[in-house]
């Protein structure tokens, strides 16, 4: 009888101090265990993205389970099938591209672990596979890049020769970045669309794909839009290499608003940078606390941004966060 008593006596003392609630193992109690699985680490927008994550993230409150998938799919799923695999509170995750994600996703939802997109949207036939997305609108972020050529191509007469450096291929901005700037530039027939193709939102491969644009082109470019600072900040190199001026032979937008961009306009080689706000770290952190407090949370959660333009440099600049 005695013996029963200590064996249960046991038996209740190991499984407190395992944690048999989900997210405890190890945990202190009421943490909430995040899995959260980044992109990777290809750009300024990456680094304050992960750096505003983690910063949100923090113990005691959240105990973050971080991955870095270095802009590889088959990565992400990976970290998603670990974290469900040790029943972490909720996964949030920024997916690389948009399709392929309806197996993983209906794992999670079986194991009953609430998904929260961050950044980045995928396609998917169920929408209750993910709780709530958070993040920008690309698709109007390419049509405010349009809309500024337009603005700053005034009274010129066409053929206007344009250069495109799209983001990863099949990832969400690129996808909508592309197809809000054609929308709005479409429209106008003094517009030639002369090369697109991806710089996989690279500073490196913005420089390698622009030098391929300008031998191709014989140097005939008139504006280049990159889907991000970094790629344009790379081709601005290809374009001093190849003796032609950025920001006045070739004008150019990009997509971000980083520091190197402000840095780039300031040198007069960027014309323009329309916001993408990477500070996305506290706002994903409330939804979490509401979904783990069984709160209803929005099912979209877009951030609001502006357009930059070298004029206003100077009284930006200081003000900038990342
Ligand atoms: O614009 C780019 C980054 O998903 C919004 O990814 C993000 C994009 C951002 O690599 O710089």
């Amino acid at each position: 009888m005695n013996k029963c008593l200590v064996l249960a006596a046991i038996l209740v003392l190991a499984a407190l101090a395992g944690g048999c609630s989900r997210g405890g193992q190890a945990g202190q109690a009421g943490q909430i265990t995040v899995g959260f699985s980044q992109v990777g680490a290809e750009s300024e927008w990456r680094t304050a993205n992960t750096a505003s994550v983690k910063a949100a993230l923090a113990a005691p409150e959240f105990r973050l389970k971080f991955s870095d998938a270095q802009q590889k799919q088959e990565n992400q799923i990976k970290a998603l099938r670990s974290f469900i695999a040790q029943r972490v509170d909720v996964i949030a995750f920024s997916p690389v591209v948009e399709s392929g994600w309806e197996t993983v996703l209906r794992e999670a939802k079986n194991a009953h672990i609430p998904v929260v997109l961050t950044d980045r949207a995928v396609k998917v036939s169920d929408e209750s596979l993910y709780a709530t997305f958070i993040g920008s609108d690309f698709v109007e972020e390419g049509r405010k890049a349009a809309r500024w050529v337009l603005e700053d191509s005034k009274g010129k007469p066409g053929p206007i020769r344009v250069a495109e450096l799209q983001g990863t291929v099949g990832s969400a901005p690129a996808n909508d970045r592309m197809k809000g700037f054609h929308e709005v530039l479409d429209a106008d027939p003094r517009f030639q669309v002369v090369r697109s193709q991806s710089g996989d939102f690279t500073r490196a491969k913005g420089k390698e794909v622009m030098e391929a644009f300008l031998k191709a082109e014989g140097n005939k470019i008139d504006v280049l839009f990159a889907h991000n600072d970094d790629m344009a900040i790379g081709a601005i190199q290809a374009i001093e290499e190849a003796g032609l001026k950025p920001g006045q032979d070739i004008r150019i937008v990009s997509i971000d608003g980083v520091h190197g961009a402000f840095e780039a306009m300031k040198a007069g080689k960027l014309n323009a940078t329309i916001e993408c706000n990477p500070l996305l770290g506290p706002k994903l952190a409330q939804l979490i606390r509401d979904i783990k407090a069984g709160q209803p949370v929005p099912r979209r959660v877009v951030v609001e941004e502006g357009v930059f333009t070298q004029d206003q440099v100077a009284a930006e600049l200081p003000k900038r966060k990342y």
